[in-house]
């Protein structure tokens, strides 16, 4: 059994919600979340790295004792210590960490109190206005509560689009190993690069489909297979994601991938603009009358409709079809565009890196310029500098670039926008940097007009740069805190600041919706990675992809202007 790095990264995450509950050391507790986010974040998988001999300890922020875990999990696929934690604490509590309002003291309180250990105990006893009666919550939070609770209700399970791809790959590889097949791509919205999957939709030409299915339904990671015909296939994994496999001959390759990558809004339009012109459409081909005039491929399918190739990103159904019509598609930014990354974290707050490597690691990438942005010293939790430690660092990093040739490092820090729009740290440090990226970690829950003006009163500070993760929020996990996101925007761009597209793969903020309305108001946006490690600054891809999900040009992006560029539009003043 494979087991895939989510998996591994999810016990830790889990053992550190139990812990945190348990009231555990802060330490301890970050040790594991550390090493979740090392192993959710690799390359490639632990199974393969272990079984080539690698000595895991080499990996940040995993020590013997980690290490030791991690093959436990790969070898038995559980954790003898997350079972014995479970017995003394309930693992349900971890997923009421999720509801706002709650961390881990609340989430004790309310098993200690009223007994509470799943969202269906604690709805009932909401409820029935018990909650607001305990010790630190109060009505406010009680009803937070209930609306968070009602909210997930109508969410569909979703996995992130990295996850996600972690889970595909192997399987990918596995039935193009097995021969008979041509083509295997995954469709759907995996190919369109949305944020999150519902399922994966897998496309393979073969001219012996049976062979194919029966390839896929023996796949080790398989545990259910719901639907097995001649050419098409549904199956869950071990992981409870459902994959869809669809076998069609060379000839209607183009034609079936177009309709399974979708969106299904964007193919009902296109089916429609085809008709106009008596072509039918479908997953077989496109058709005139009886005769099939094109299908092996989707440019071919496009240009019969007259219209140029459209990317996958694109296919949304958000005014593409009427772009391309008019010749007038973006130019889409492209990863290869960008020539640094303006945001990153090393062990002087929260990163696993130390100065040194990760600009090491940000030059063999070949970049122009490379930010380092550790936390200012609000977030206690991450450590962050102070204006002394800061200091310190701006020295550094002078003797560092000192050192290196064909990289400037950029002087930086993500500075806390506190409650009252102030920022954590003095206008002295700040004009000392290269650039100051500004963020919110507390106090999500202000109003709209609140939160809309703390930040918009923030940005009336000389030295702020770049709005960070705009909307806070975590997919899956935390929704974005309540704000006016065009008058943010409307202010950054009188202002001279800039917004951020997060390409941490659980962030991707702002989203692709968000990225099409600065682009339309001129806004131009930084992509960053917000690497906590050297292997995270592969995460540009997954901003790329929501940046081109959000029509973005190499234009539209700070970070694809050379140094000498983008300093001048750092200066505000
Ligand atoms: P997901 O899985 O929720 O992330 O989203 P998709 O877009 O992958 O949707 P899915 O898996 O239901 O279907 C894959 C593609 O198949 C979808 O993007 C378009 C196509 N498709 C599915 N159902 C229909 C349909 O009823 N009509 C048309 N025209 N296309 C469909
Ligand atoms: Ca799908
Ligand atoms: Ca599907
Ligand atoms: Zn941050």
């Amino acid at each position: 059994m494979p087991v895939h790095n989510a998996e591994i990264a999810g016990i830790f995450n889990q053992i550190a919600d139990l812990l945190e509950i348990e009231g555990a050391n802060q330490f301890r507790v970050r040790a594991y979340r550390n090493a979740a986010r090392t192993i959710g974040g690799l390359p490639r998988s632990v199974a393969d790295l272990i079984e080539e001999g690698q000595d895991l300890t080499e990996l940040p922020g995993i020590g013997e004792d980690l290490a030791g875990k991690i093959e436990e999990i790969v070898e038995t696929g559980s954790l003898v210590q997350l079972e014995e934690i479970k017995r003394r604490t309930p693992p349900e509590l971890a997923d009421l960490l999720k509801i706002s309002g709650l961390g881990p003291k609340r989430v004790q309180a309310l098993r200690e109190e009223l007994g509470i250990v799943s969202r269906e105990d604690l709805e009932q006893a909401a409820r029935q206005g018990k909650v607001q009666q305990l010790d630190g919550f109060g009505e406010k939070i009680e009803q937070g509560i209930l609306q968070d609770i009602e909210r997930a209700k109508g969410e569909e399970e979703r996995t992130l689009l990295m996850v996600a791809e972690q889970i595909v790959e192997p399987l990918v590889d596995y039935l193009r190993e097995g021969g008979r097949v041509e083509n295997v791509i995954v469709a759907g919205s995996y190919r369109r690069r949305k944020e999150t999957v519902g399922d994966l939709d897998i496309l393979a030409t073969s001219e012996e489909s049976a062979k194919a299915i029966e390839r896929f339904v023996e796949y080790e990671d398989v545990e259910e297979v719901d639907s097995k015909g001649e050419t098409r296939s549904t199956v869950v994994l071990r992981s409870g994601m459902q994959v869809d496999l669809r076998v069609v001959p060379q000839g209607s390759y183009g034609a079936a991938l177009l309709y399974f990558t979708g969106s299904k809004s964007h193919n009902i339009a296109l089916r429609n603009m085809a008709l106009e012109q008596d072509l039918k459409i479908n997953e077989y081909g496109v058709f005139k009358g009886e005769d099939q005039i094109a299908g092996q491929t989707e440019e071919e399918i496009y240009d019969i409709c007259d219209l140029p190739y459209i990317p996958p990103e694109l296919r949304e159904n958000r005014g593409e079809l009427e772009a391309a019509s008019k010749g007038q598609l973006p130019q889409m930014i492209a990863l290869e565009d960008l020539r640094g990354d303006l945001q990153s974290h090393t062990k002087a707050s929260d990163g696993n890196a130390s100065l040194k490597e990760i600009a090491q690691a940000a030059q063999d990438r070949g970049y122009e310029y490379f930010a380092i942005t550790d936390h200012s010293k609000y977030v206690a939790v991450t450590q962050g500098l102070d204006a002394e430690g800061l200091a310190r660092q701006i020295e550094e990093i002078d003797r560092l670039n000192g050192q290196l040739e064909g990289i400037v490092l950029l002087k930086g820090v993500e500075v806390d926008i506190l409650e009252d729009g102030s920022l954590d740290l003095p206008d002295d440090i700040l004009k000392e940097l290269d650039l100051t990226i500004c963020s919110i970690h507390s106090k999500f829950d202000l109003s709209r007009e609140e939160q809309t003006e703390r930040i918009i009163r923030a940005m009336d500070n000389p030295y702020f740069n770049i709005l960070a993760h705009p909307t806070g929020r975590l997919i899956g996990e935390r929704a974005p805190y309540d704000v006016d996101m065009e008058r943010v925007m409307e202010a950054a761009q009188e202002r001279g600041c800039f917004l951020e597209v997060n390409a941490q793969p659980d962030r991707l903020d702002i989203n692709d919706v968000y990225c099409k309305m600065a682009k339309e108001m001129g806004l131009k946006i930084a992509i960053s990675t917000d690497a906590h490690s050297v292997n995270e600054l592969d995460y540009l891809r997954f901003g790329v992809g929501q940046a081109r999900r959000g029509w973005l040009e190499a234009e539209d992006v700070l970070n694809t202007r050379s140094w000498k560029e983008l300093r001048k539009l750092l200066k505000r003043s």
